[in-house]
């Protein structure tokens, strides 16, 4: 599923929340333009944020996990009122706290992300379960319809993952450097 979102990326900037979602974007092929988290939990939106501000040039997707979002959900409270039309949030939903051992999330019980969002101020949301509903993603990531909020429901699967490289430094440079050049280096 995450092959297929980012299908075509070209120079689409990535910030993944950890889990799930950062071991398939590495899946999907590892590069300079992916922002995998293996912690910061709830800090994945806030990233795509000012990422998205600092770069209203390029488009952004913040894609994470259900537990990360219900963590940071106030950040999208901030994400409506400075609504970068180059910002997309997709949540990969499969209501469980899937890294740590499919503890059941608040989504399991009803919390609605999608509802949310749309509370705090967020005009375009959905919630899509279906590959028809995947090609509404798809153009809300690649098209101009603007800040959009996607909750995609998947199924709780233990699958094998791809682990992204471990440095943060690393992690954090190569992407700093293939947006900034190379005296973007920190390290
Ligand atoms: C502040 C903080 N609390 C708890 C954890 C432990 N932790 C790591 S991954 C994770 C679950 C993430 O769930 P979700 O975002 O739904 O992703 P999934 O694993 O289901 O893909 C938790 C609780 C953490 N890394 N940081
Ligand atoms: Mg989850």
């Amino acid at each position: 599923m995450v092959e297929e979102l980012l299908r075509d990326r070209e120079d689409l900037l990535v910030v993944a929340g950890l889990g799930a979602c950062a071991w398939d974007i590495t899946a999907a092929g590892d590069r300079a333009e992916n922002f995998p988290l293996w912690g910061a939990m709830g800090g994945a939106v806030m990233i795509g944020l000012g990422l998205a501000l600092a770069q209203p040039e390029k488009r952004v997707l913040v894609i994470t996990g259900d537990g990360e979002m219900l963590m940071g959900v106030g950040s999208l409270a901030t994400v409506a009122v400075k609504s970068p039309a180059n910002l997309s949030i997709v949540v990969l939903d499969n209501e469980r706290f899937g890294e740590t051992g499919m503890q059941t999330t608040h989504t399991a019980a009803g919390a609605d992300l999608a509802a949310t969002a749309a509370g705090l101020g967020l005009a375009k949301t959905a919630t899509v379960s279906d590959e028809a509903g995947l090609a509404t993603v798809r153009r809300n990531i690649y098209g101009d319809a603007g800040l959009s909020f996607d909750v995609v429901k998947v199924k709780a699967e233990d699958l094998d993952f791809t682990l992204p490289p471990k440095d943060g430094a690393y992690l954090k440079d190569r992407f700093r450097i293939t947006l900034l050049g190379e005296g973007a280096a920190t390290l």
